[in-house]
Protein backbone atom coordinates (compact mmCIF):
# COMPACT_ATOMS: atom_id res chain seq x y z
CA UNK A 1 0.00 0.00 0.00
CA UNK A 2 1.19 3.71 -1.10
CA UNK A 3 1.56 6.13 1.47
CA UNK A 4 1.62 9.59 0.51
CA UNK A 5 4.29 10.91 2.24
CA UNK A 6 2.38 13.51 4.46
CA UNK A 7 0.41 10.65 6.05
CA UNK A 8 3.78 9.09 7.71
CA UNK A 9 4.40 9.16 11.20
CA UNK A 10 7.26 11.09 12.29
CA UNK A 11 10.09 8.70 12.57
CA UNK A 12 10.71 10.24 16.38
CA UNK A 13 6.74 9.12 17.07
CA UNK A 14 6.92 5.62 15.61
CA UNK A 15 8.94 4.41 19.11
CA UNK A 16 9.10 5.49 22.62
CA UNK A 17 11.85 3.40 23.56
CA UNK A 18 14.22 5.21 20.81
CA UNK A 19 12.94 8.49 20.98
CA UNK A 20 13.49 8.16 25.00
CA UNK A 21 16.98 7.06 24.31
CA UNK A 22 17.73 9.41 21.62
CA UNK A 23 16.67 12.27 23.73
CA UNK A 24 19.26 11.26 26.50
CA UNK A 25 21.82 10.89 24.22
CA UNK A 26 21.18 14.25 22.76
CA UNK A 27 21.04 15.53 26.68
CA UNK A 28 24.64 14.22 26.83
CA UNK A 29 26.46 14.75 23.49
CA UNK A 30 24.66 18.41 23.06
CA UNK A 31 24.21 18.17 19.30
CA UNK A 32 23.33 21.29 17.31
CA UNK A 33 20.28 18.88 14.97
CA UNK A 34 18.97 15.81 15.07
CA UNK A 35 18.17 14.29 11.77
CA UNK A 36 16.00 10.84 11.77
CA UNK A 37 17.46 8.67 9.10
CA UNK A 38 14.44 7.86 7.09
CA UNK A 39 16.50 5.55 4.50
CA UNK A 40 14.41 6.72 1.33
CA UNK A 41 16.86 7.01 -1.50
CA UNK A 42 15.86 11.14 -1.51
CA UNK A 43 17.15 10.63 2.36
CA UNK A 44 20.70 9.56 1.56
CA UNK A 45 21.00 11.71 -1.62
CA UNK A 46 20.34 14.68 -0.03
CA UNK A 47 23.07 13.70 2.91
CA UNK A 48 25.80 12.39 0.17
CA UNK A 49 25.09 15.98 -1.85
CA UNK A 50 25.87 17.56 1.91
CA UNK A 51 29.07 15.67 2.24
CA UNK A 52 30.30 16.39 -1.37
CA UNK A 53 29.26 20.62 -0.99
CA UNK A 54 31.85 20.03 2.35
CA UNK A 55 34.18 18.23 0.70
CA UNK A 56 34.08 15.22 2.62
CA UNK A 57 33.22 12.89 -0.61
CA UNK A 58 34.48 13.55 -4.00
CA UNK A 59 32.53 12.74 -6.81
CA UNK A 60 34.17 9.97 -8.86
CA UNK A 61 34.03 9.82 -12.72
CA UNK A 62 30.49 9.89 -13.39
CA UNK A 63 30.82 8.75 -17.10
CA UNK A 64 32.64 5.64 -16.19
CA UNK A 65 31.55 4.86 -12.06
CA UNK A 66 28.11 6.40 -12.22
CA UNK A 67 26.85 7.32 -8.70
CA UNK A 68 30.29 6.87 -7.38
CA UNK A 69 32.45 8.45 -4.99
CA UNK A 70 35.43 8.33 -2.61
CA UNK A 71 36.02 9.21 1.20
CA UNK A 72 39.24 9.82 2.66
CA UNK A 73 39.43 8.36 6.08
CA UNK A 74 41.97 10.36 8.65
CA UNK A 75 44.93 8.87 7.89
CA UNK A 76 45.59 7.75 11.29
CA UNK A 77 42.03 6.10 11.33
CA UNK A 78 42.15 2.75 8.48
CA UNK A 79 41.35 -0.21 10.04
CA UNK A 80 39.62 -1.95 13.56
CA UNK A 81 41.93 -1.14 15.96
CA UNK A 82 41.53 -4.81 18.12
CA UNK A 83 43.64 -3.34 21.23
CA UNK A 84 40.89 -0.66 22.02
CA UNK A 85 38.25 -3.14 21.60
CA UNK A 86 36.96 -4.27 24.77
CA UNK A 87 34.10 -6.61 26.43
CA UNK A 88 32.73 -5.08 29.25
CA UNK A 89 30.76 -8.02 31.21
CA UNK A 90 29.68 -7.69 35.17
CA UNK A 91 32.31 -10.43 35.58
CA UNK A 92 35.34 -10.92 33.71
CA UNK A 93 35.72 -14.15 33.06
CA UNK A 94 32.37 -14.31 30.87
CA UNK A 95 34.69 -11.43 28.44
CA UNK A 96 37.56 -14.36 28.57
CA UNK A 97 41.26 -13.97 27.86
CA UNK A 98 40.13 -13.89 24.46
CA UNK A 99 39.18 -10.07 25.20
CA UNK A 100 39.93 -6.96 26.57
CA UNK A 101 37.79 -6.70 29.70
CA UNK A 102 36.78 -3.57 31.12
CA UNK A 103 34.26 -3.53 33.98
CA UNK A 104 31.52 -1.56 32.91
CA UNK A 105 30.99 0.78 35.38
CA UNK A 106 34.33 1.83 34.74
CA UNK A 107 33.78 1.86 30.67
CA UNK A 108 30.42 3.79 30.85
CA UNK A 109 32.37 6.13 33.29
CA UNK A 110 34.88 6.84 30.74
CA UNK A 111 33.00 7.03 27.82
CA UNK A 112 30.29 9.36 29.47
CA UNK A 113 33.60 11.70 29.51
CA UNK A 114 34.13 11.60 26.20
CA UNK A 115 30.74 11.73 25.08
CA UNK A 116 29.63 14.63 26.66
CA UNK A 117 28.91 17.26 24.28
CA UNK A 118 31.15 16.09 21.56
CA UNK A 119 28.55 16.63 19.32
CA UNK A 120 28.52 20.45 19.67
CA UNK A 121 28.51 21.98 15.86
CA UNK A 122 27.29 18.67 14.57
CA UNK A 123 24.19 16.67 13.41
CA UNK A 124 23.41 13.95 15.69
CA UNK A 125 22.15 10.95 12.97
CA UNK A 126 19.76 8.23 14.52
CA UNK A 127 20.26 5.33 12.33
CA UNK A 128 17.26 2.70 12.64
CA UNK A 129 18.78 -0.82 11.21
CA UNK A 130 17.32 -4.30 10.83
CA UNK A 131 19.81 -7.33 10.78
CA UNK A 132 18.23 -9.66 8.18
CA UNK A 133 15.56 -9.64 6.10
CA UNK A 134 13.07 -7.78 7.94
CA UNK A 135 10.51 -10.36 7.74
CA UNK A 136 12.68 -12.90 9.22
CA UNK A 137 12.45 -14.34 12.66
CA UNK A 138 15.83 -14.66 12.86
CA UNK A 139 16.97 -10.88 12.47
CA UNK A 140 17.61 -8.48 15.14
CA UNK A 141 16.87 -4.33 14.89
CA UNK A 142 19.66 -2.09 16.33
CA UNK A 143 19.57 1.38 16.33
CA UNK A 144 22.90 3.50 15.82
CA UNK A 145 23.26 7.17 16.93
CA UNK A 146 26.26 8.69 15.07
CA UNK A 147 27.50 12.28 14.34
CA UNK A 148 29.21 10.95 11.03
CA UNK A 149 27.21 11.31 7.84
CA UNK A 150 29.74 9.13 6.23
CA UNK A 151 28.82 6.10 8.78
CA UNK A 152 25.55 7.10 7.96
CA UNK A 153 25.68 6.52 3.91
CA UNK A 154 27.37 3.26 4.72
CA UNK A 155 24.62 2.22 7.28
CA UNK A 156 22.72 2.77 4.50
CA UNK A 157 23.93 0.18 2.34
CA UNK A 158 25.09 -2.74 4.76
CA UNK A 159 22.14 -2.72 6.48
CA UNK A 160 18.03 -2.55 5.80
CA UNK A 161 18.13 0.95 7.26
CA UNK A 162 15.37 3.61 8.13
CA UNK A 163 11.65 3.79 8.68
CA UNK A 164 10.92 -0.43 8.12
CA UNK A 165 13.19 -1.15 10.57
CA UNK A 166 11.95 1.52 13.30
CA UNK A 167 8.67 0.38 13.25
CA UNK A 168 10.29 -3.41 13.11
CA UNK A 169 11.20 -1.58 16.13
CA UNK A 170 8.25 -0.50 17.53
CA UNK A 171 7.04 -3.57 17.77
CA UNK A 172 8.29 -5.07 20.82
CA UNK A 173 10.46 -1.49 21.77
CA UNK A 174 13.81 -4.00 21.90
CA UNK A 175 16.99 -3.10 19.96
CA UNK A 176 20.34 -3.22 20.69
CA UNK A 177 22.28 0.51 21.37
CA UNK A 178 24.96 1.94 19.50
CA UNK A 179 26.40 5.30 20.42
CA UNK A 180 29.03 5.93 18.34
CA UNK A 181 31.04 9.56 17.67
CA UNK A 182 33.94 10.36 15.49
CA UNK A 183 34.90 12.61 18.41
CA UNK A 184 38.33 14.12 17.81
CA UNK A 185 39.65 10.90 15.85
CA UNK A 186 42.90 10.98 18.61
CA UNK A 187 43.96 7.58 19.00
CA UNK A 188 44.38 8.70 22.70
CA UNK A 189 41.08 8.73 23.12
CA UNK A 190 39.49 6.01 21.34
CA UNK A 191 37.41 2.95 22.32
CA UNK A 192 34.99 0.59 21.37
CA UNK A 193 33.00 -0.94 24.02
CA UNK A 194 30.18 -3.30 24.20
CA UNK A 195 28.49 -4.34 26.83
CA UNK A 196 26.70 -8.18 25.93
CA UNK A 197 24.14 -7.75 29.30
CA UNK A 198 22.76 -4.39 28.11
CA UNK A 199 22.65 -5.19 24.41
CA UNK A 200 24.85 -1.95 23.72
CA UNK A 201 27.81 -0.85 22.30
CA UNK A 202 29.56 2.69 22.51
CA UNK A 203 32.43 3.67 20.00
CA UNK A 204 34.27 6.63 19.86
CA UNK A 205 36.84 8.68 18.42
CA UNK A 206 36.85 6.41 14.86
CA UNK A 207 34.78 6.43 11.62
CA UNK A 208 36.08 3.40 9.92
CA UNK A 209 34.61 0.15 8.89
CA UNK A 210 34.66 -2.19 11.97
CA UNK A 211 34.92 0.24 14.45
CA UNK A 212 32.22 2.33 13.99
CA UNK A 213 29.29 0.75 11.26
CA UNK A 214 28.01 -0.86 14.38
CA UNK A 215 25.63 -3.05 12.84
CA UNK A 216 28.61 -4.94 11.64
CA UNK A 217 31.10 -6.11 13.72
CA UNK A 218 29.82 -5.05 17.33
CA UNK A 219 26.20 -5.81 17.11
CA UNK A 220 26.16 -8.64 14.34
CA UNK A 221 29.18 -10.81 15.97
CA UNK A 222 29.93 -9.44 19.18
CA UNK A 223 27.04 -8.96 20.80
CA UNK A 224 24.64 -11.80 18.49
CA UNK A 225 27.03 -14.00 19.33
CA UNK A 226 26.67 -13.49 22.98
CA UNK A 227 22.43 -14.08 22.39
CA UNK A 228 22.81 -16.74 20.00
CA UNK A 229 25.10 -18.31 23.21
CA UNK A 230 21.75 -18.07 25.48
CA UNK A 231 18.85 -18.56 22.77
CA UNK A 232 20.90 -22.12 21.39
CA UNK A 233 22.81 -20.36 17.64
CA UNK A 234 25.30 -19.45 16.21
CA UNK A 235 26.87 -15.76 15.03
CA UNK A 236 29.80 -15.66 12.99
CA UNK A 237 32.50 -14.28 10.59
CA UNK A 238 31.21 -16.54 8.05
CA UNK A 239 29.96 -16.41 3.92
CA UNK A 240 27.28 -18.25 2.34
CA UNK A 241 27.26 -19.18 -0.98
CA UNK A 242 25.04 -21.54 -3.16
CA UNK A 243 26.94 -24.06 -5.69
CA UNK A 244 24.58 -25.47 -8.51
CA UNK A 245 26.63 -28.80 -10.03
CA UNK A 246 26.23 -28.86 -13.93
CA UNK A 247 23.63 -32.10 -12.54
CA UNK A 248 21.07 -29.14 -11.17
CA UNK A 249 21.41 -29.67 -7.07
CA UNK A 250 21.97 -26.78 -4.94
CA UNK A 251 23.93 -26.43 -2.09
CA UNK A 252 25.33 -24.34 0.22
CA UNK A 253 28.26 -24.13 1.88
CA UNK A 254 29.12 -21.15 4.88
CA UNK A 255 32.86 -20.49 5.47
CA UNK A 256 34.79 -18.92 7.76
CA UNK A 257 38.01 -16.96 6.98
CA UNK A 258 40.12 -14.18 8.79
CA UNK A 259 39.62 -10.85 8.20
CA UNK A 260 40.86 -10.03 4.40
CA UNK A 261 41.66 -13.82 3.98
CA UNK A 262 38.99 -14.40 1.11
CA UNK A 263 35.44 -14.42 2.36
CA UNK A 264 34.26 -12.44 -0.44
CA UNK A 265 35.89 -13.92 -3.35
CA UNK A 266 35.06 -17.38 -2.71
CA UNK A 267 31.04 -15.89 -1.98
CA UNK A 268 31.61 -14.58 -5.86
CA UNK A 269 33.61 -16.80 -7.31
CA UNK A 270 33.17 -17.57 -11.18
CA UNK A 271 33.49 -21.08 -12.00
CA UNK A 272 36.79 -22.12 -14.43
CA UNK A 273 36.08 -21.81 -17.96
CA UNK A 274 37.19 -26.08 -17.53
CA UNK A 275 34.43 -26.92 -15.15
CA UNK A 276 31.54 -25.59 -17.56
CA UNK A 277 27.78 -25.93 -16.51
CA UNK A 278 28.44 -24.87 -12.64
CA UNK A 279 26.48 -21.80 -11.10
CA UNK A 280 27.56 -19.64 -8.08
CA UNK A 281 24.67 -17.99 -5.60
CA UNK A 282 26.20 -15.39 -2.94
CA UNK A 283 24.32 -15.20 -0.03
CA UNK A 284 26.40 -13.33 1.88
CA UNK A 285 30.15 -12.24 2.38
CA UNK A 286 31.15 -11.66 6.10
CA UNK A 287 28.48 -12.95 8.53
CA UNK A 288 26.11 -15.70 8.85
CA UNK A 289 23.92 -16.08 11.30
CA UNK A 290 22.80 -19.92 12.13
CA UNK A 291 19.55 -21.76 13.49
CA UNK A 292 19.70 -25.03 14.30
CA UNK A 293 16.15 -26.10 12.04
CA UNK A 294 13.14 -28.70 13.13
CA UNK A 295 14.36 -31.03 10.47
CA UNK A 296 18.01 -31.20 11.98
CA UNK A 297 19.82 -29.16 9.51
CA UNK A 298 21.54 -26.35 10.23
CA UNK A 299 20.23 -23.11 8.47
CA UNK A 300 22.04 -19.54 7.70
CA UNK A 301 20.60 -16.02 7.10
CA UNK A 302 23.22 -13.08 5.95
CA UNK A 303 22.43 -10.37 8.44
CA UNK A 304 23.43 -7.62 5.99
CA UNK A 305 22.44 -6.20 3.01
CA UNK A 306 25.86 -5.27 1.52
CA UNK A 307 29.47 -5.50 1.28
CA UNK A 308 32.24 -3.70 2.74
CA UNK A 309 34.68 -5.48 0.70
CA UNK A 310 38.49 -5.16 0.52
CA UNK A 311 39.78 -3.43 -2.88
CA UNK A 312 42.90 -4.18 -3.45
CA UNK A 313 43.65 -7.46 -5.33
CA UNK A 314 39.83 -7.32 -7.02
CA UNK A 315 40.21 -7.59 -11.05
CA UNK A 316 38.73 -8.63 -13.47
CA UNK A 317 40.97 -12.14 -13.76
CA UNK A 318 40.42 -12.27 -9.88
CA UNK A 319 36.73 -11.66 -9.86
CA UNK A 320 35.12 -10.45 -12.67
CA UNK A 321 31.79 -10.10 -10.55
CA UNK A 322 33.17 -7.93 -8.31
CA UNK A 323 34.44 -5.81 -10.97
CA UNK A 324 31.03 -5.42 -12.18
CA UNK A 325 29.10 -4.65 -9.05
CA UNK A 326 31.85 -1.80 -7.77
CA UNK A 327 31.23 -0.10 -11.32
CA UNK A 328 28.34 1.85 -10.29
CA UNK A 329 26.73 3.08 -6.90
CA UNK A 330 29.35 2.20 -4.72
CA UNK A 331 31.06 4.15 -2.03
CA UNK A 332 34.92 3.77 -2.07
CA UNK A 333 37.10 4.69 1.10
CA UNK A 334 40.37 5.12 0.49
CA UNK A 335 41.58 3.87 -2.74
CA UNK A 336 43.95 5.73 -4.87
CA UNK A 337 42.60 7.57 -7.92
CA UNK A 338 43.70 7.95 -12.09
CA UNK A 339 44.03 11.00 -13.99
CA UNK A 340 41.10 10.04 -15.69
CA UNK A 341 38.99 10.16 -11.56
CA UNK A 342 38.59 6.89 -11.65
CA UNK A 343 39.25 4.76 -8.93
CA UNK A 344 42.37 2.40 -8.70
CA UNK A 345 44.08 0.25 -6.40
CA UNK A 346 47.24 -2.62 -5.93
CA UNK A 347 46.13 -5.47 -8.39
CA UNK A 348 43.75 -3.53 -10.35
CA UNK A 349 45.47 -3.86 -13.70
CA UNK A 350 44.29 -0.75 -15.51
CA UNK A 351 45.50 2.70 -15.83
CA UNK A 352 47.63 3.96 -13.17
CA UNK A 353 47.61 6.25 -10.10
CA UNK A 354 47.65 9.90 -10.16
CA UNK A 355 46.98 10.59 -6.72
CA UNK A 356 46.96 8.02 -3.24
CA UNK A 357 44.98 7.43 -0.54
CA UNK A 358 45.94 10.82 1.01
CA UNK A 359 45.58 12.80 -1.78
CA UNK A 360 49.04 13.32 -2.33
CA UNK A 361 50.36 12.67 -6.05
CA UNK A 362 51.24 9.39 -6.05
CA UNK A 363 55.36 8.57 -5.36
CA UNK A 364 56.02 5.23 -5.38
CA UNK A 365 58.58 6.25 -2.51
CA UNK A 366 55.49 6.75 -0.37
CA UNK A 367 54.38 3.21 -0.46
CA UNK A 368 51.06 1.81 -2.20
CA UNK A 369 48.96 4.28 -3.63
CA UNK A 370 45.50 2.46 -2.22
CA UNK A 371 45.80 1.76 1.48
CA UNK A 372 45.77 -2.13 1.84
CA UNK A 373 42.96 -1.74 3.71
CA UNK A 374 40.88 0.23 1.57
CA UNK A 375 37.42 -0.54 0.50
CA UNK A 376 34.40 -0.43 -1.21
CA UNK A 377 30.82 -0.44 -0.29
CA UNK A 378 28.01 -1.44 -2.42
CA UNK A 379 24.09 -2.93 -2.73
CA UNK A 380 24.74 -6.74 -2.20
CA UNK A 381 22.09 -6.64 -5.26
CA UNK A 382 24.52 -5.03 -7.54
CA UNK A 383 26.15 -8.20 -7.40
CA UNK A 384 25.43 -10.18 -10.72
CA UNK A 385 25.41 -13.38 -8.70
CA UNK A 386 22.81 -12.38 -6.29
CA UNK A 387 19.80 -14.62 -5.12
CA UNK A 388 16.56 -13.68 -3.81
CA UNK A 389 17.20 -16.62 -1.40
CA UNK A 390 19.15 -13.72 0.35
CA UNK A 391 15.32 -12.49 1.43
CA UNK A 392 13.98 -15.83 2.50
CA UNK A 393 13.23 -15.13 6.01
CA UNK A 394 14.16 -19.13 6.95
CA UNK A 395 17.38 -18.79 5.56
CA UNK A 396 19.50 -21.35 3.38
CA UNK A 397 20.48 -24.79 4.71
CA UNK A 398 24.32 -25.28 5.17
CA UNK A 399 25.62 -28.83 3.44
CA UNK A 400 29.37 -27.81 4.64
CA UNK A 401 30.88 -25.67 6.52
CA UNK A 402 34.69 -24.55 6.33
CA UNK A 403 37.28 -23.09 7.97
CA UNK A 404 40.59 -21.23 6.78
CA UNK A 405 43.35 -18.95 7.28
CA UNK A 406 46.46 -17.73 5.65
CA UNK A 407 49.03 -19.55 5.76
CA UNK A 408 52.59 -20.05 3.82
CA UNK A 409 53.38 -23.13 5.23
CA UNK A 410 51.76 -26.12 7.21
CA UNK A 411 48.09 -26.23 6.40
CA UNK A 412 46.99 -28.39 3.14
CA UNK A 413 44.84 -27.09 0.48
CA UNK A 414 42.18 -28.98 2.48
CA UNK A 415 40.89 -31.83 4.44
CA UNK A 416 37.90 -33.20 5.70
CA UNK A 417 37.46 -33.53 9.86
CA UNK A 418 36.85 -36.95 10.56
CA UNK A 419 33.35 -35.67 13.14
CA UNK A 420 31.80 -32.67 14.29
CA UNK A 421 33.83 -33.00 17.52
CA UNK A 422 36.99 -33.38 15.43
CA UNK A 423 36.38 -30.35 13.03
CA UNK A 424 35.17 -28.13 16.38
CA UNK A 425 38.74 -29.08 16.92
CA UNK A 426 40.17 -28.02 13.65
CA UNK A 427 38.44 -24.95 13.43
CA UNK A 428 39.51 -23.74 16.94
CA UNK A 429 43.29 -24.59 15.72
CA UNK A 430 42.76 -22.09 12.93
CA UNK A 431 46.11 -19.66 12.43
CA UNK A 432 46.07 -17.36 10.21
CA UNK A 433 48.85 -14.67 9.02
CA UNK A 434 47.52 -11.15 9.95
CA UNK A 435 46.17 -8.73 7.87
CA UNK A 436 45.81 -5.16 7.04
CA UNK A 437 42.23 -5.04 8.06
CA UNK A 438 43.18 -4.37 12.05
CA UNK A 439 45.75 -2.08 12.86
CA UNK A 440 49.56 -3.83 14.06
CA UNK A 441 51.66 -6.04 12.35
CA UNK A 442 50.58 -7.56 9.33
CA UNK A 443 51.95 -11.16 8.20
CA UNK A 444 52.67 -12.47 11.74
CA UNK A 445 50.94 -16.02 12.44
CA UNK A 446 47.94 -15.95 15.13
CA UNK A 447 45.67 -18.28 16.23
CA UNK A 448 42.12 -16.93 15.30
CA UNK A 449 39.70 -19.91 16.06
CA UNK A 450 36.70 -19.95 14.06
CA UNK A 451 37.90 -16.65 12.35
CA UNK A 452 36.41 -14.87 15.49
CA UNK A 453 39.55 -14.23 17.49
CA UNK A 454 38.50 -10.52 17.08
CA UNK A 455 34.84 -10.66 16.92
CA UNK A 456 33.84 -13.39 19.75
CA UNK A 457 31.72 -11.41 22.40
CA UNK A 458 32.46 -14.08 25.58
CA UNK A 459 35.05 -16.41 26.82
CA UNK A 460 36.22 -18.89 24.12
CA UNK A 461 36.11 -21.88 25.96
CA UNK A 462 32.76 -20.94 26.56
CA UNK A 463 32.31 -20.27 22.49
CA UNK A 464 34.14 -24.39 22.18
CA UNK A 465 31.24 -25.83 24.36
CA UNK A 466 28.59 -23.79 22.74
CA UNK A 467 29.61 -25.59 18.94
CA UNK A 468 29.36 -28.67 20.74
CA UNK A 469 26.56 -28.50 22.16
CA UNK A 470 24.64 -27.16 18.66
CA UNK A 471 26.46 -30.42 16.89
CA UNK A 472 24.66 -32.32 19.34
CA UNK A 473 21.58 -30.61 18.45
CA UNK A 474 21.63 -31.39 14.49
CA UNK A 475 20.52 -34.74 13.02
CA UNK A 476 21.69 -33.97 9.91
CA UNK A 477 24.89 -31.65 10.43
CA UNK A 478 27.26 -30.26 7.99
CA UNK A 479 30.39 -31.73 7.59
CA UNK A 480 33.53 -29.17 8.50
CA UNK A 481 36.28 -29.03 6.09
CA UNK A 482 39.49 -26.54 6.65
CA UNK A 483 40.88 -25.03 3.74
CA UNK A 484 44.10 -22.88 2.95
CA UNK A 485 44.56 -21.17 -0.54
CA UNK A 486 47.65 -19.55 0.40
CA UNK A 487 50.44 -21.72 0.55
CA UNK A 488 54.26 -20.58 -1.19
CA UNK A 489 56.84 -21.87 -2.30
CA UNK A 490 60.36 -20.85 -1.25
CA UNK A 491 60.35 -17.98 -3.22
CA UNK A 492 57.02 -16.56 -1.96
CA UNK A 493 54.94 -17.81 -5.02
CA UNK A 494 51.23 -18.99 -4.38
CA UNK A 495 51.27 -22.78 -5.35
CA UNK A 496 47.37 -22.56 -5.69
CA UNK A 497 46.04 -20.12 -8.49
CA UNK A 498 42.83 -19.66 -6.12
CA UNK A 499 39.54 -17.31 -6.99
CA UNK A 500 37.46 -19.52 -8.84
CA UNK A 501 39.47 -22.52 -8.89
CA UNK A 502 38.85 -22.67 -5.67
CA UNK A 503 35.61 -24.54 -7.69
CA UNK A 504 37.93 -27.54 -7.64
CA UNK A 505 37.78 -27.80 -3.90
CA UNK A 506 34.32 -26.61 -3.38
CA UNK A 507 33.12 -29.64 -5.45
CA UNK A 508 35.14 -32.45 -3.59
CA UNK A 509 33.29 -30.56 -0.69
CA UNK A 510 30.14 -31.50 -1.67
CA UNK A 511 31.08 -34.68 -3.19
CA UNK A 512 32.16 -35.79 0.17
CA UNK A 513 28.71 -34.21 1.48
CA UNK A 514 26.84 -36.19 -1.02
CA UNK A 515 28.70 -39.53 -0.11
CA UNK A 516 30.78 -40.02 -3.27
CA UNK A 517 33.69 -38.36 -3.22
CA UNK A 518 37.05 -40.47 -2.54
CA UNK A 519 39.52 -39.35 0.53
CA UNK A 520 42.42 -40.98 1.91
CA UNK A 521 43.07 -41.12 6.05
CA UNK A 522 45.37 -38.91 6.94
CA UNK A 523 46.90 -37.91 10.26
CA UNK A 524 45.33 -34.65 10.28
CA UNK A 525 41.88 -35.69 8.21
CA UNK A 526 40.42 -36.92 5.74
CA UNK A 527 42.22 -35.61 2.36
CA UNK A 528 40.98 -36.10 -1.43
CA UNK A 529 43.90 -38.26 -3.50
CA UNK A 530 44.96 -36.79 -6.84
CA UNK A 531 41.83 -38.39 -8.99
CA UNK A 532 39.82 -36.86 -6.05
CA UNK A 533 40.18 -33.54 -7.36
CA UNK A 534 38.76 -32.10 -10.43
CA UNK A 535 41.80 -30.65 -11.71
CA UNK A 536 41.52 -30.95 -15.65
CA UNK A 537 42.72 -27.61 -17.12
CA UNK A 538 44.64 -26.66 -14.55
CA UNK A 539 48.65 -27.40 -15.46
CA UNK A 540 49.69 -28.41 -11.91
CA UNK A 541 52.67 -30.24 -11.23
CA UNK A 542 52.70 -33.24 -9.47
CA UNK A 543 55.65 -32.26 -7.20
CA UNK A 544 53.29 -28.88 -6.37
CA UNK A 545 49.95 -31.06 -6.13
CA UNK A 546 52.24 -32.84 -3.36
CA UNK A 547 53.23 -29.93 -1.54
CA UNK A 548 49.73 -28.95 -1.54
CA UNK A 549 48.07 -31.91 0.09
CA UNK A 550 50.58 -33.26 2.40
CA UNK A 551 51.57 -32.47 6.02
CA UNK A 552 54.63 -33.70 7.16
CA UNK A 553 54.19 -35.50 10.31
CA UNK A 554 56.71 -33.86 12.52
CA UNK A 555 55.25 -30.42 11.47
CA UNK A 556 51.98 -31.42 12.54
CA UNK A 557 53.07 -32.72 15.57
CA UNK A 558 54.41 -29.40 16.81
CA UNK A 559 51.44 -27.96 15.45
CA UNK A 560 49.10 -29.95 17.70
CA UNK A 561 51.60 -29.29 20.43
CA UNK A 562 51.17 -25.20 20.28
CA UNK A 563 47.47 -26.03 20.29
CA UNK A 564 47.59 -27.50 23.24
CA UNK A 565 49.27 -24.85 24.58
CA UNK A 566 46.89 -22.25 22.91
CA UNK A 567 44.37 -23.65 24.58
CA UNK A 568 45.70 -23.53 27.89
CA UNK A 569 45.92 -20.50 27.72
CA UNK A 570 42.41 -19.31 27.22
CA UNK A 571 41.98 -20.62 31.02
CA UNK A 572 39.83 -23.34 32.72
CA UNK A 573 36.56 -23.35 31.05
CA UNK A 574 37.89 -25.02 27.43
CA UNK A 575 35.52 -27.88 26.90
CA UNK A 576 37.99 -31.46 27.56
CA UNK A 577 36.62 -33.29 25.10
CA UNK A 578 38.60 -30.80 23.13
CA UNK A 579 41.52 -31.83 24.77
CA UNK A 580 40.14 -35.09 23.95
CA UNK A 581 40.05 -34.86 20.40
CA UNK A 582 43.97 -33.14 20.72
CA UNK A 583 45.53 -36.30 22.28
CA UNK A 584 43.96 -38.52 19.65
CA UNK A 585 45.42 -36.37 17.18
CA UNK A 586 48.74 -36.70 18.60
CA UNK A 587 47.77 -40.56 19.07
CA UNK A 588 46.85 -40.67 15.33
CA UNK A 589 50.66 -39.53 14.35
P1 LIG B 1 37.06 -9.14 5.32
O1 LIG B 1 36.11 -8.27 4.57
O2 LIG B 1 38.20 -8.36 5.91
O3 LIG B 1 36.42 -10.01 6.35
O4 LIG B 1 37.84 -10.05 4.24
P2 LIG B 1 37.45 -11.28 3.30
O5 LIG B 1 37.66 -12.56 4.03
O6 LIG B 1 36.12 -11.07 2.65
O7 LIG B 1 38.62 -11.23 2.19
P3 LIG B 1 38.57 -10.92 0.63
O8 LIG B 1 37.77 -11.91 -0.15
O9 LIG B 1 38.19 -9.49 0.46
O10 LIG B 1 40.09 -11.13 0.25
C1 LIG B 1 41.14 -10.42 0.85
C2 LIG B 1 42.37 -10.42 -0.02
O11 LIG B 1 42.77 -11.76 -0.35
C3 LIG B 1 42.13 -9.71 -1.36
O12 LIG B 1 43.28 -8.99 -1.69
C4 LIG B 1 41.93 -10.85 -2.33
O13 LIG B 1 42.28 -10.51 -3.64
C5 LIG B 1 42.82 -11.95 -1.75
N1 LIG B 1 42.29 -13.31 -2.06
C6 LIG B 1 41.00 -13.72 -1.95
N2 LIG B 1 40.87 -15.01 -2.36
C7 LIG B 1 42.10 -15.42 -2.73
C8 LIG B 1 42.62 -16.67 -3.23
O14 LIG B 1 41.90 -17.65 -3.43
N3 LIG B 1 43.97 -16.72 -3.47
C9 LIG B 1 44.78 -15.63 -3.27
N4 LIG B 1 46.09 -15.77 -3.54
N5 LIG B 1 44.32 -14.45 -2.80
C10 LIG B 1 43.01 -14.34 -2.52
C1 LIG C 1 37.00 -7.39 8.84
O1 LIG C 1 37.98 -6.77 9.31
O2 LIG C 1 36.82 -8.60 9.07
C2 LIG C 1 36.05 -6.69 7.95
C3 LIG C 1 36.18 -5.25 7.80
O3 LIG C 1 35.17 -7.32 7.39
S1 LIG C 1 35.53 -4.39 9.16
O4 LIG C 1 34.16 -3.98 8.82
O5 LIG C 1 36.36 -3.22 9.38
O6 LIG C 1 35.48 -5.24 10.32
MN1 LIG D 1 35.12 -9.48 8.08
Amino acid sequence: MATAPYLLAALSDISKNVSTWVAEVATLTTPDRIHWCEGSDADIAALRGELVARGELRELNQQTNPGCYLYRSDPTDVARVEHLTFVCTAAQDDAGANNNWMAPVEARARMRGLFQGCMRGRTLYVVPYCMGPLDSPYARCGVEITDSAYVVLNMAIMTRMGRAALERIAGDETFVRGLHSTGDLDPARRYIMHYPEELAIESFGSGYGGNALLGKKCHALRIASWQARTEGWLAEHMMIVGLESPAGETHYVAAAFPSACGKTNLAMLIPPDSMPGWKVYTIGDDIAWLHPGEDGRLWAINPESGYFGVAPGTSRKTNRNACEMIRRDTLYTNVAVTANNEPWWQGCDENAPATDWLGRLYDPANGPAAHPNSRFTVSAQHNPAYTAAVEDPRGVPISALIFGGRRRELAPLVYEARSWRHGVLVAASVASETTAAAEGAVGVVRRDPMAMKPFCGYDFGDYFQHWLRIGARLRRAPRIFHVNWFRQDAAGKFLWPGYGENLRVLAWILDRCAGRGGAHEGSIGLLPRPQDLQLAGLNLSDAVLRDLTEVPAAALRAELVGVRSYLDSLGPRVPSALYEELEAALQRL
